[in-house]
């Protein structure tokens, strides 16, 4: 293993203060140092400002301060959990703890009340396979910084102990983990998963109507979910998993990231200085926060009302009018429009998609099942935010094993042994096990049990707020109801008690 060199002595910032230049390798079996290279001498930055505990930074606390809130639930808590299985509102599902995954949800059904109360499968199984991270230093000290965090330490094996009130609010309830620890023994991990419903001030739906029947009226619902949250904590960065279920019948899959850079020393203190390419950016004194990226894949095994599936892309063309009907144009001002063109995957090959070449809906449906007027019912991906894809050579090692990060989508006929998309030995992956050799074989993905896999990615361009604790930052994914419900499923939901917004004329007829 090779190991880097800290001065943490003067902080609990433990990545603040680099000995840069020096590094080791060490056999983990023999417990020895067998190599060590002092390839440079740079300056050690200075220990002042590095510290984040609210001992060290204060009093007086002089930054921005917002007045605490509370929850208040007048009729308690909404949810209900059996051991691991939970119900809310229309949803029910399966929270279960993975010392490599982290949480993982599974048979995760919504209700649909149009259809006489019936529960209809959305997910089967839903977890992060792997966090894939690696820096943009090709330095000796730097080049092997590529880290798979699932595979290398385990997401559930270094999930951090909630702390209550502050990583998840009042109204939350907390879930232990148990995993097999390095002696063989049962190692309990507590409070690492936790469940609250969120009320963020949110709107379901709403429409102010101004004239006819009705009148002057608004009519709306607000937006109240429930979240299940994970933190875990590799090393420098820490990374707040969450699953929001939403009443609509959506799940919001969020990563947001926190902690601290990878920094590197060097000896410059003023970016007038600068004449190379550091890798980074100068972000304090003789510090570079280097440049890196974060790709969070999850294994995404929905089961859209049934197990066969098929991959649907409803790329969005432009046309133009061709000003006559005959050719499906008509004769108006009009020149140009888009239109929706159906397209079934119907191997792995076409279920690969760069989100960001074409605009297109991705959607999962059930070809067997339609609404009652043909639609097939289905959901579809909404990726939000954060869509970075990898920019490292196909020949690069760390690339070879992580190849899958070119394309943020991915969809494979469900193998029981495809769970980690770095392979099952990530550390010592030559890309052989991973998700893109899988795919190679080019299987038939239509009609079948088939696995979305999704990748949050992020290029991370250090800056100065990101020292010496970095304020979150987040990226998600949703999987929506699109033809799946007859209609909004939330247009029977009573409005809120008391509420001046509901079907209460706000002023006279225009
Ligand atoms: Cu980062």
């Amino acid at each position: 293993m090779k190991c880097v060199v800290v001065d943490y002595n003067a902080t609990a910032n433990i990545y603040a203060r680099p000995v840069e230049g020096v590094v080791m390798v060490v056999d983990l079996d023999r417990m020895a140092i067998i190599g060590y290279r002092d390839r440079a001498v740079f300056m050690v930055p200075k220990a002042e400002g590095t510290d984040y505990r609210a001992d060290k930074v204060g009093p007086p606390f002089t930054g921005p301060a917002a007045p605490p809130g509370v929850v208040v639930q007048p009729d308690g808590r909404g949810f209900h959990v059996h051991g691991h299985l939970v119900k809310w509102a229309n949803w029910e599902f399966h929270v279960g703890f993975d010392m490599r995954a982290g949480t993982v949800i599974s048979l995760a059904s919504v209700n649909d009340t149009d259809a006489g109360g019936l529960q209809r499968r959305v997910l089967y199984r839903g977890f992060v396979s792997e966090i894939f991270v690696p820096y943009m230093d090709p330095e000796e000290e730097w080049y092997f910084h590529t880290f798979t965090d699932a595979g290398e330490y385990g997401l559930g094996a270094l999930a951090s102990q909630l702390q209550r009130g502050a990583d998840c609010p009042a109204n939350a309830v907390y879930m232990d983990g148990y995993y097999a620890g390095s002696d063989g023994k049962p190692v309990k991990a507590e409070d690492v998963i936790c469940l609250f419903e969120r009320y963020a001030g949110d709107v379901a739906w709403r429409h102010t109507n101004g004239i006819g029947l009705g009148g002057l009226f608004s009519e709306v619902r607000p937006d109240v979910t429930l979240v299940v949250r994970m933190v875990v904590t590799v090393g420098n960065y820490d990374y707040t998993l969450d699953s929001e279920f939403k009443t609509v019948g959506s799940i919001k899959i969020v990563v947001s990231l926190s902690g601290i850079l990878e920094m590197k020393a060097i000896n410059y203190t003023h970016v007038d200085q600068i004449r190379e390419d550091t890798h980074g950016t100068l972000i304090t004194e003789n510090t570079i926060g280097v440049y890196h990226d974060h790709f969070v894949t999850y294994h995404l095994d929905l089961d859209i009302d049934g197990t066969r599936n098929s991959f649907i892309k409803n790329n969005i063309v432009p046309k133009r009018n061709t000003g006559v009907r005959a050719t499906g144009g008509a004769p108006t001002p009009r020149r140009s429009y888009w239109t929706v063109l159906y397209e079934v995957a119907e191997t792995e090959a076409e279920g690969q998609v760069n989100i960001n070449s074409a605009p297109a809906d991705l959607l999962f449906v059930n070809p067997s099942k339609k609404t009652k007027i043909g639609n097939e019912v289905g959901y579809r991906l909404i990726p939000t935010g954060a869509t970075a894809t990898s920019l490292l050579a196909d020949d690069d090692y760390p690339e070879r094993r992580a190849s899958y990060t070119k394309k943020q989508v991915w969809v494979t006929p469900y193998n029981k042994s495809e769970k980690w998309t770095s392979g099952l030995y990530a550390e010592q992956s030559t890309g052989d096990d991973n998700l893109a050799a899988w795919s190679k074989r080019n299987r038939s993905i239509k009609d079948e049990d088939i696995v979305l896999w999704y990748t949050v990615g992020l290029h991370h361009v250090p800056y100065q707020e990101d020292f010496p604790v970095m304020p979150t930052i987040s990226g998600a994914l949703e999987v929506r109801p699109s033809n799946f419900f007859e209609r909004n499923p939330l247009i029977r939901t009573k409005p809120p008690e008391n509420s001046p917004n509901c079907s209460c004329s706000i002023g006279g007829s225009a």
